[in-house]
């Protein structure tokens, strides 16, 4: 490690013992150690080697044994011990201003807050404003920090920048002037989160589509307007680009925007080879850069510039420079999942815990939406928050389902919700329920909501234990992940597929954009262990059901297959499978 990075482990060390309350010297002293660090003479290691340290002012026998550490091996076993005993999102908090070290900490004393969200949810109830030291204005400055700072994140949820881009896309589409038109960059690679929104449009008149991308409404400023080309910032904080070409260059163009920027590298790579140069402006019959007309190979879409360099068309999706070039040498990528093969899912929220709607409604509103069957796992006792079920109400709940299925049953109509629950793994790996009451229902899904600040080994064996168990069915969102606000917890993801591969228990990809857990990288390793996927909205609103064409599209980022996928099963099928995993048939 060099100087750098341990002074910055060193300062996140004193805002961690701020965090938990330490006494103020301790912590300043943290503070004042990376900057003398930051102005050392001599380099680091040559002090640590030569046992020196302790000479710098400043620094004493505790913190130099702790850089000593750092230097030698890259790691602190103190600073990791105390960075999985304070939740990262108190850490995350203190980026909204007007909040410090002991304001985060009051608000998880007493409020039991551990993400940014739960924070949102609290101000928004109004249970801040009540705590000595807040008040109303303080409340209200922090939800005015929490938007903003998702506004101007340098990144946004792929969700947001999908409802942002389908109205400008709308737009350019109806525009008399523009012939072929696209949404590019991350957005058509279907990326879990966006920098900017990138569009492209072919059309003779350049000029004419470019006014009427930066008049249009929602713009808030207009950071960059060329003859064809315009960067905008939009309401709410996203960025967005157009570029216009001309509709013999748009195939081209539609790759090359597309990216990413590493399977750009390789396709270039590719066509060299064969003699020839592509760029954003065609494929042309050169040795050396060029953007010559005359030389262009003529192709009118991107399938024929794949062709043109021995390659299958390859979904955006999957342009990842993962192993795309050698599937797509072989021929045809397979077909990928598309969300129109979803025939129902098996976790999602009602009432009765922490979700918006009652049963029937949610069996009328899947229906409607042609659905063949919903599960309704609601939380199980532990999370309390969430107003989990005991025992006695989650009987009165499959009561209350089965009723429901027996009416729809009596009206000769197919649709049917599925008792289940989204069952707690507690501290040591056992779950919520006995046995015998998840044997009662049709899908038990077994999700971590608490502990997370347990070490590796023991957050793995926990979900290993989970996944072992004959009754649980899948894994819900596996690392707990929240993009751009919390890591997953420390686990061995690895270990816990392989678990789930000898068990036949499968995982979900949790469609929640939020959260897209498991992450799509995994999937190829999950698939190639046998291992099943489930896509579940995990809604807690009837609107969240269209979770499932985002999750659908990270499926596919993840190579999955319709095969792969679990609740692409008829209700009949799916109800053997279920069935299966306990051994009963
Ligand atoms: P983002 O915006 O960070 O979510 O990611 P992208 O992939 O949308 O990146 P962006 O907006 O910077 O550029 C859009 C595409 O343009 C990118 O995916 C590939 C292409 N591109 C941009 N810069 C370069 C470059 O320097 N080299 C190559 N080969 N391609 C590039
Ligand atoms: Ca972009
Ligand atoms: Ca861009
Ligand atoms: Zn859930």
């Amino acid at each position: 490690m060099d100087k750098a990075q341990v002074a910055a482990v060193l300062n996140e060390i004193g805002t961690l013992l701020e965090l938990k309350g330490e006494n103020p010297f301790k912590t300043r002293a943290y503070g004042n150690a990376a900057r003398a660090l930051e102005v050392l003479t001599e380099p680091l290691e040559t002090l640590v080697a030569e046992g020196r340290l302790g000479e710098v002012q400043g620094i004493g026998e505790a913190l130099e044994k702790k850089i000593a550490e750092l230097v030698q091996t890259g790691r602190l076993g103190y600073y990791e011990e105390l960075k999985g005993s304070v939740p990262p999102g108190l850490v995350a908090m203190l980026a909204i201003p007007g909040l410090g070290p002991k304001k985060v900490k009051a608000l998880n004393d007493k409020l039991g807050v551990e993400t940014i969200e739960q924070l949102e949810h609290a101000c928004s109830s109004g249970k801040v404003a009540g705590l000595a030291g807040f008040g109303e204005k303080t409340q209200a400055k922090i939800l005015e920090g929490i938007a903003f700072r998702r506004a101007y994140a340098s990144r946004h949820l792929l969700s947001d920048a999908l409802a942002a881009a389908e109205p400008i896309l709308e737009r350019l589409r109806a525009h008399p002037d523009v012939i072929r038109c696209s949404t590019a960059g991350s957005v058509r690679r279907f990326k879990e989160t966006i920098g900017d929104i990138d569009f492209l449009a072919s059309s003779r008149k350049p000029a004419a589509v470019i006014g009427s991308f930066t008049d249009q409404p929602g713009v808030l400023s207009v950071s960059a307007r060329g003859d064809t080309k315009a960067s905008v910032v939009l309401a709410g904080g996203l960025q967005a680009d157009l570029r216009v070409v001309r509709d013999d260059e748009y195939p081209f163009a539609l790759a090359y925007f597309t990216g990413s920027k590493e399977h750009n590298i390789v396709m270039r790579q590719r066509a060299i080879v064969r003699g020839l140069r592509l760029n954003e402006y065609g494929l042309f019959r050169s040795a050396e850069e060029t953007r010559d007309p005359a030389r262009r190979v003529r192709c009118r879409t991107e399938e024929e510039i794949f062709e043109r360099l021995g390659l299958a068309w390859i979904p955006p999706e999957l342009r990842e420079a993962q192993d795309e070039f050698a599937a797509a040498e072989l021929g045809p990528i397979p077909r990928l999942l598309e969300w129109t093969d979803l025939r129902g899912a098996l976790h999602g929220h009602s009432n009765w815990s922490d979700g918006r709607h009652t049963l029937e409604e949610i069996a009328d509103h899947m229906e409607d939406l042609g659905f063949e069957y919903w599960a309704v796992t609601d939380h199980s006792k532990s999370s309390f928050v969430a107003h989990g079920l005991d025992a006695g109400r989650l009987r009165r709940q499959i009561a209350a389902i089965r009723d429901i299925n027996r009416r729809r049953a009596d009206e000769g109509r197919t649709f049917r919700l599925l008792c289940g629950s989204e069952v707690d793994i507690l501290a040591e790996g056992a779950l919520d329920f006995p046995d015998e009451l998840l044997a009662e229902l049709d899908v038990v899904v077994a999700s971590l909501h608490q502990g997370f600040s347990r070490n590796e080994a023991e957050m793995t064996r926990r979900l290993v234990k989970a996944a072992e168990n004959r009754y649980v069915h899948m894994l819900g969102h596996l690392t707990g992940r929240l993009l751009l606000e919390r890591e997953p917890y420390p686990v061995n993801t690895l270990a816990v597929i392989d678990a789930c591969g000898a068990a036949g228990t499968w995982i979900e990809l949790n469609c929640n954009p939020r959260r897209f857990d498991l992450d799509w990288r995994l999937w190829p390793h999950a698939t190639r262990r046998g291992v099943k996927c489930v896509l579940n909205p995990d809604a807690h609103h009837n609107d969240q059901a269209g979770f499932l064409r985002l999750g659908a599209g990270v499926a596919r980022k993840g190579w999955l297959r319709a095969a792969d996928v679990i609740n692409t099963l008829s209700l009949g099928l799916l109800q053997r499978e279920l069935n299966r995993k306990r051994g009963r048939r």
